[in-house]
């Protein structure tokens, strides 16, 4: 059986979703952030570096949300949210979801902060050109890899819908339309009502 050590209010709701996406069994260890429970020495056991999301299954542990999705994608092919090996699409796909961590995130880190890290000691290069490149990949869209839907999607569109709403990115057209595509999955639909039925229960 899947766990997912969950706070609805967290990055962990991305893995929730893809979950949901999946359509595959799990069970939810709530964690209580602002309890502080992700900085248990119970906690960091799972995870040291106090943090959620994470991913058990049997004995193995996965951290960090790309490498949560990948593994699940790989996982459970059957949902095609995942391009395999030798697939034309897999060097796309496998960029877009490194792109969230090593671009995206550090690169909104430096918009939230209001500031440039030296953009050739920066991985992440300007802020600017990370917003271009990825606007440019969703043009004309609908996903990053074109009609295709993937894991990549379900990373980068629940990270530019969460950005969106912390008025870190600008209301772009490109990433406005995007994160509504994101929302308008049933999925995505399915996992916020399931963390209410949780919250309410
Ligand atoms: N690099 C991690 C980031 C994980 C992360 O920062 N999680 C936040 C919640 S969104 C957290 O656990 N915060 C609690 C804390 O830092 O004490 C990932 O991509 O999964």
């Amino acid at each position: 059986m899947l766990t997912l050590y969950h706070n609805p209010h967290s990055r962990s709701a991305t893995v929730h979703y893809m979950l949901h996406e999946l359509g595959v069994p799990f069970e939810i260890m709530p964690i209580d952030l602002k309890a502080g429970e992700q900085k248990s020495p119970a906690f960091r056991k799972i995870n040291p570096m106090g943090k959620i999301p994470v991913l058990k299954d049997g004995d193995a542990i996965i951290t960090e949300t790309p490498a949560i999705l990948a593994y699940l994608a790989d996982k459970y092919p059957q949902a095609g949210l995942a391009p395999a090996i030798g697939d034309p699409d897999r060097g796309a796909y496998l960029r877009w979801l490194f792109f969230y961590g090593s671009c995206f995130e550090p690169a909104c880190v430096d918009l939230a902060m209001k500031r440039e890290t030296p953009p050739t000691m920066a991985g992440w290069g300007k802020p600017s050109d990370v917003l271009d490149t990825l606007a440019a990949a969703l043009t004309p869209g609908p996903w990053l890899l074109g009609e295709r839907f993937t894991a990549a999607d379900v990373m980068m569109g629940c990270g530019v819908d969460y950005m969106l709403g912390f008025k870190i990115l600008p209301e772009r057209p490109e990433f406005v339309g995007y994160a509504a595509r994101i929302n308008a999955r049933l999925a995505r639909q399915a996992a916020r009502a399931a963390d209410q039925v949780r919250a309410a229960g």
